[in-house]
């Protein structure tokens, strides 16, 4: 390897070890919050859940009504189920990006 290759190549590990622990990071700090689903509304993806405290949106424990976004699938949830949820808000509403039965 001449000079220039072995700068490159690590050039280029310096980078993407960058990248990857951005991304780690940013996986681990998604907040999930704990609810409980009280309504589906699948024709206008909405639905009712009473939630624990959102750590990322500053929001304490309440009933209240998000929205989701097209990748989170509600095919077979139902009221009354216990999930574990990520909300963000987007362009002023509650949406969420991620929901996930809780056991
Ligand atoms: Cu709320």
């Amino acid at each position: 390897m001449n000079t220039t290759t072995r700068f490159f190549v690590h050039a280029l590990l310096m980078v993407s070890s960058l990248l990857m622990s951005g991304w780690v990071r940013a996986e681990t700090d998604k907040f999930m919050a704990e609810g409980v689903v009280r309504k589906i509304d699948p024709d206008n993806r909405k639905i009712t859940i009473k939630h624990g405290e959102i750590k990322n949106l500053d929001m304490p424990s309440m009933t209240m009504v998000f929205r989701l976004q097209e990748a989170v699938n509600l095919d077979k949830l139902q009221a009354g189920d216990k999930v574990l949820f990520h909300v963000e808000k987007i362009d002023g509403a509650f949406v969420i990006t991620d929901l996930q039965g809780s056991p």
